[in-house]
């Protein structure tokens, strides 16, 4: 039973228009197929399947030639951003089911909305083996997946996708771990905005706990809000093959598991994206399961009633 119950909204985001490949919009029905409700409804908490998403018109916007499939991404934006800040000021975990990463350009433009609104800052927690800072003037791919941290820190500003003027994130709140994949542009651009960027190497040479207290410490002292985002490649790809985007040399079940139990005890998480999984390149639902088990942990599932360590 977890110490503190909440009232869970998931949203399903079927989009998987922002990859260059098909199969993450099947993402919301293998994590429903894992059991994500009626494992958080075990751990005490109340849980509101929303369904999936249904699209916000977006054909006031032209086609871009570096932004591939720009309205489909831009209406999942636009109905994410609404369906999470509405699930958030009514006082709702919102939990988004992906979908490609691109979705976070609305799940975290709306909890900045629901942190501006209440006077507090939002950080977001990056676990990835990508930085996702590209935009169209740097991407090399076109894929809008890789750029939805420029995206929310208003770095990649080449349509009106939301309104303009909306709150941002202050890309000195972001924090990466797992970092391992980052295109030559896109390494100028999170060095010169002060993105927080625990690499792999970082992980190895001081551990995931360090890391790990270093964040939550920060975020406590300002008493901010925190996004997870929490894409599928951040594992190894031999622990969660089931996505597009594999790159060796990934996180074990072991980090990540510390990192949710951490998160768990810190109080400080107020929205999570599980991104990226692909169902049609997974192994028997192998990723969907470890993404359940490892969500189950964040939520307050313990191997043993122990609090952290202090740092
Ligand atoms: B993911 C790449 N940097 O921009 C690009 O999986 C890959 O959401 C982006 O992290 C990967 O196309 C996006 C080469
Ligand atoms: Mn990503
Ligand atoms: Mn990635
Ligand atoms: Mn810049």
């Amino acid at each position: 039973m977890a110490d503190t119950a909440k009232q869970i909204a998931l949203i399903g985001a079927p989009l998987e228009e922002g990859s260059g490949r098909r199969g993450a919009a099947m993402g919301p029905t293998a994590l429903r197929i894992a059991g994500i409700d009626t494992t958080l409804a075990e751990l005490g908490h109340g849980v509101t399947d929303e369904g999936d998403l249904r699209p916000l018109p977006a054909r006031d916007l032209a086609n871009h030639p570096r932004a591939n499939n720009l309205q489909v991404v831009a209406a999942f934006t636009r109905a994410l951003d609404a369906a999470v800040f509405d699930a958030a000021e009514a006082g709702r975990f919102p939990l988004v089911l992906g979908g490609d990463h691109a979705l976070s350009m609305g799940s975290v433009s709306g909890m900045a909305r629901h942190a501006a609104k209440a006077g507090r800052p939002l950080f977001v927690l990056w676990l990835d083996a990508h930085a996702d800072f590209n935009s169209p003037a740097t991407s090399p791919s076109g894929n809008m997946h890789g750029m939805p941290v420029a995206f929310f820190c208003g770095e990649a500003e080449f349509a009106p996708i939301l309104e303009k003027g909306r709150p941002l994130v202050d890309p000195k709140n972001v924090f990466q771990v797992g970092i391992r994949s980052v295109d030559a542009r896109e390494r100028e651009e999170i060095a010169e905005h002060g993105v927080n960027v625990y690499d792999m190497r970082a992980v190895d040479e001081t551990g995931m706990a360090h890391i790990m207290h270093e964040i939550l410490g920060r975020i406590r002292a300002e008493n901010g809000l925190l996004h997870v985002s929490f894409d599928v490649d951040f594992l190894d790809p031999d622990l969660a093959p089931g996505v597009g985007t594999t790159v060796p040399g990934g996180a074990t079940f072991r980090e990540a598991h510390l990192i949710m139990e951490m998160l768990c005890d810190s109080g400080l998480v107020s929205s999570l994206d599980l991104v990226e999984l692909n169902p049609f390149l997974d192994d028997r639902g192998k990723s969907a399961r470890i993404l359940v088990e490892l969500t189950a942990s964040l939520f307050g599932r313990r191997i043993l009633d122990r609090p952290t360590r202090s740092a």
